[in-house]
């Protein structure tokens, strides 16, 4: 199974350890195409000797060989918002992961889909447990 793991990049780093986590469990269910997104040094490198129309095309292309979107939507980004929505279009699985906090709520345009299955947590066990059970029912 090819895993897509989508998070924010410029949309700001917050929850980068967060993502790594997640990562590491993801391996369990499948090959995740998208290991750079928890990448401590990434925004400060950025991606070595890659434009960003490079990266906008391969990522579209590892988005297209996935069969599952895993979207960490806590932090907001342009990209994984682009990305979840170019998954709509291709009828593929799709996760939304948002990390409840006080006095912050998801996007209405995330949260009011009905494409999208999106759940909420609070802790990492949490969330290793909510893609237990995803990854059991797909
Ligand atoms: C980071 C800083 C400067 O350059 C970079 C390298 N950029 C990216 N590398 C890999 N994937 C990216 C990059 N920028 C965006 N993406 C994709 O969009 C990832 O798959 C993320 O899920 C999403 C993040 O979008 P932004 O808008 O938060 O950057």
């Amino acid at each position: 199974m090819n895993i897509y793991f989508a998070g924010s990049i410029r949309g700001g780093r917050e929850d980068v350890k967060i993502y790594h986590e997640i990562i590491i469990h993801l391996r369990k269910f499948g090959n995740v195409l998208t290991e750079h997104v928890a990448d401590d040094n990434l925004e400060k490198a950025g991606e070595k000797n890659m434009s960003d129309k490079e990266i906008h095309d391969r990522d579209l292309e590892w988005l297209k060989q996935s069969d599952v979107l895993i979207a960490e939507v806590t932090t907001p980004s342009l990209g994984v918002g682009y990305e979840i929505k170019t998954a709509i279009s291709w009828k593929k699985k799709i996760l939304c992961l948002y990390r409840k906090q006080k006095g912050k709520s998801l996007s209405a345009m995330i949260a009011g889909c009905p494409d999208l299955e999106v759940n909420y947590y609070e802790s990492l066990t949490e969330v290793k447990e909510i893609l237990n059970r995803y990854f059991d029912s797909i």
